[in-house]
This record gives C-alpha cells, structure tokens and sequence, in this order.
C-alpha cells in the first residue's frame, strides 16, 4: 500500500497537469522597462487572485525574438497550462505553429487581431492613440513658434507602427499643421538607451521640439536627450510624467491591465469566445489620455490644452472616429 501511494505521488508530481484555471503569461521581452508587459502581467494577476484556485506564473521572452515561437511551443507543450496570455502584434504568427500543434491550447493574445480559432485577441486603436499625439505635438510646436516637425524614436517596424501609429501621428499633425512632417527613427531594438539618445538628439539638433519615443527600455535615452536639450517628449501609452518631470509633457493610456483582467476573467468563468477579433479604442474606454493632472497643466498652455482636449472630447462621443487598419488573417 505504503509503495502504491508513494508511486501515485510520484505520478502525479510528474503529470502534465493542465488545471482549467492555470495561466501562463508570455512575455515578449522583458518586464523591466516595458511598462505596457508590466500592465499586462498586473491584470492577470489581478484575475487569477479572484479566482479561488487559479494560479499564474509568468515567463520572460527576452530580446532574442527568433526564440519566443519554441518557447511558446515549449509552454504549449507541458499542457501545464489552460491559458498563454501575451501580448505584441507579432504574437499570432509567431505562436500559430505551437497553437496547431498542440489544438487544446487556448491562447489569449493582447494588441493583435487574429480569427485562429485558438486565439482570443483584442486590438487597440492605435491610430486613434497615435493622432492625438500628433494634434498635441503639433500644438505645443506652433506654440513655441518651431517648425511643424515632429520626433517619433521606435523600437522596431512592424504593421501596426507603419500601418497605424505612424501614419495616425502624421494625421494629427496634419490636422492643426497642414505642411506637417513627421521624422521617423528606428533603434533596432527594445533595450538600447545609447542609440534612442543619439538619435533623439540628432531630431532636437534639427529643431525638432517634441519627440514620440516608442521604444521599451530605449526610451530612457530619449529622455535624457529632451532633458539635456530643454525640449519635450511624449509618453505613449502609460502614465509616464513621473519618468522626467517637466520633460514628459503629454501622455496617452492604453488599459491594457483592465483588458487581461477582463478577457482572463471572462476565460475562466468559460465565457470568453475564441476566434472573434475585436478592436477598441478612445471610445470604448481602452485608450485614454492622462490629462486632468497637474503634470499636463504645468506642461501645457491653456490655450494648447482647450484645443487638444476639444480633440480628445470628439473621439470619445464618437464625433471623430478613425478606422484602424488591421491584418486580413
Ligand atoms: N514594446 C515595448 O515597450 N517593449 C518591447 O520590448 C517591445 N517589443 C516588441 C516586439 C515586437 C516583435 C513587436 C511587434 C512590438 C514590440 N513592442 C514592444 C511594441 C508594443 O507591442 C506596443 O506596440 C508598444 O508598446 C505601443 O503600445
């Protein structure tokens, strides 16, 4: 008796155990200096901790993107896990070969749009965010009597950033500074601080006088470039004032921990559907701007922030609505 309970431990610690309420959360890249992977990772947590039995445990990618499919696989694999929630545009394509092999795997994937029916994905409006940007950067520039220019420091290209946040910056230049013009700068990277200083400081040596940086760990250095040059910079999609006050004169919101919380929410109540893409933005209440602060009234004339909040009012009743491109996938 004494040996078959010892052998029935033994099987079971080391049987796949996919429990209905395990969550593997997939981070491509790292935590540390990517404050939108954080967000993600804070609203599952925040999920399974309402779930009485539900456990969580979160794996870094890392940079080397070339790994993240395997390691995918390789989480897939164990069948430990009920849900892989990650989050990138590029994450669909990157996990299809885990998700057909191994067919029972649910995937939730955040900021991506896919109709694989493994797949619960979410996308953002990133056009919406990108052109409020654009409208307040191009404010605060005439403001200041600079030339209509605008900075915008990226990681990588990749189709939400040429199809989306690029052209949706340009637009909302556009909108208040009819011959404006958007200076587009790659890092190659989501970690090298060096290169998104230098090359912001070659944008501020231009005359550029507000610079979007989208660039994970990258960012730092465009910060420290705007400080060292007296200009501005925006944070893209999380609160980022507090990073260096007085420089970060604008910021954007994307919920993206209200999304995992919601969408794992509802994966284990058995509620979640799969295979429905959806897209939300300034409207629906996934993106935002963090503008009733004192951050953003110091760093803002009063003038500048009528006309952009008058911007930010129509897209959220609807009056202003722009369509995000998305993949025929
Ligand atoms: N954003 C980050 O802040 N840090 C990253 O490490 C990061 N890596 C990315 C890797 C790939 C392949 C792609 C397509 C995007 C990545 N992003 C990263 C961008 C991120 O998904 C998102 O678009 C931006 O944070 C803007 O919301």
């Amino acid at each position: 008796m004494r040996t078959f309970i010892s052998a029935l431990v033994a099987l079971l610690a080391t049987t796949a155990w996919a429990g209905p309420n395990s969550v593997a959360v997939f981070i491509p890249g790292t935590l540390q200096g990517s404050p939108t992977y954080e967000l993600l990772d804070a609203g599952v947590r925040q999920a399974v901790a309402e779930v009485p039995g539900a456990t969580v445990k979160t794996i870094e990618g890392g940079f080397n993107q070339a790994q993240w499919g395997e390691q995918i696989a390789t989480l897939a694999s164990t069948g430990q896990y009920a849900y892989i929630v990650t989050s990138n545009p590029a994450m669909p394509e990157i996990a299809a070969k885990a998700a057909q092999a191994f067919p029972k795997q649910k995937f939730i994937i955040l900021e991506s749009w896919s109709r694989n029916p493994s797949y619960a994905t979410l996308a953002y409006n990133h056009r919406e965010l990108a052109y409020l940007h654009g409208v307040l950067a191009g404010l605060i520039a005439a403001d200041r009597k600079a030339p209509p220019v605008l900075g915008l420091v990226v990681g990588q290209e990749y189709p939400d950033m040429n199809l989306a946040i690029l052209p949706g910056f340009s637009e909302g230049l556009k909108s208040v500074s009819p011959s404006g013009k958007v200076e587009f700068r790659v890092v190659g990277n989501w970690y090298d601080a060096a290169k998104g200083g230098e090359l912001a400081k070659g944008l501020f040596s231009q005359g550029v006088a507000v610079v979007l940086p989208i660039a994970g760990g990258a960012n730092q250095g465009v910060l420290s470039a705007a400080k060292a040059a007296g200009k501005s910079v925006l944070s893209y999609d999380v609160d980022g004032y507090a990073a260096e006050p007085g420089v970060v004169v604008g910021s954007g919101s994307i919920k993206q921990d209200k999304a995992a919380y919601e969408l794992l929410k509802a994966a284990l109540a058995g509620t979640l559907a799969f295979g429905q893409p959806k897209v939300v933005g300034v409207k629906e209440g996934y993106i935002d701007y963090v503008s009733g602060v004192p951050a953003f009234e110091k760093a803002v004339p009063a003038g500048v922030r009528a006309q952009f909040l008058a911007v930010l009012a129509a897209m959220k009743s609807g009056k202003l609505h722009l369509d995000m491109p998305l993949p025929q996938n």
